[in-house]
């Protein structure tokens, strides 16, 4: 069996975060295996608040659209499909970082 905490790498320790993250916030109501909307926005605003901070109708959003089965609770995989547009949305937010500093280093 793959035991992945064995020479652990960086990539597996993220997923194991990103499985500590979900489960944090999944534990706030008698469904500890789903995300509730309620949980999902929490989760969006405490964790990443610089995109979600007085950002309700786009946590609703988000919701929605993530919810692919329409049960009104996100599963891990459903949860991991947000994980993947964030990771898109913070690529582009790292690159002009290290673009604006290489700018600025070059003056
Ligand atoms: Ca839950």
């Amino acid at each position: 069996m793959c035991d992945p905490c064995q020479g652990i790498s960086e990539t597996t320790l993220a997923i194991g975060l990103l499985y500590k993250v979900f489960h944090q916030y999944a534990a706030s109501d008698d469904d500890k295996e789903h995300l509730s909307k309620s949980e999902v926005k929490t989760l969006l605003t405490s964790e990443i608040p610089c995109l979600f901070k007085d950002q309700n109708d786009a946590a609703d959003q988000i919701f929605s659209d993530l919810d692919q089965n329409g049960d009104q609770k996100l599963d891990f995989p459903e949860f991991m499909t947000l994980v993947a547009s964030l990771g898109v949305i913070f690529h582009e937010i790292f690159h002009e970082i290290e673009e604006n500093h290489n700018e600025n280093n070059e003056h």
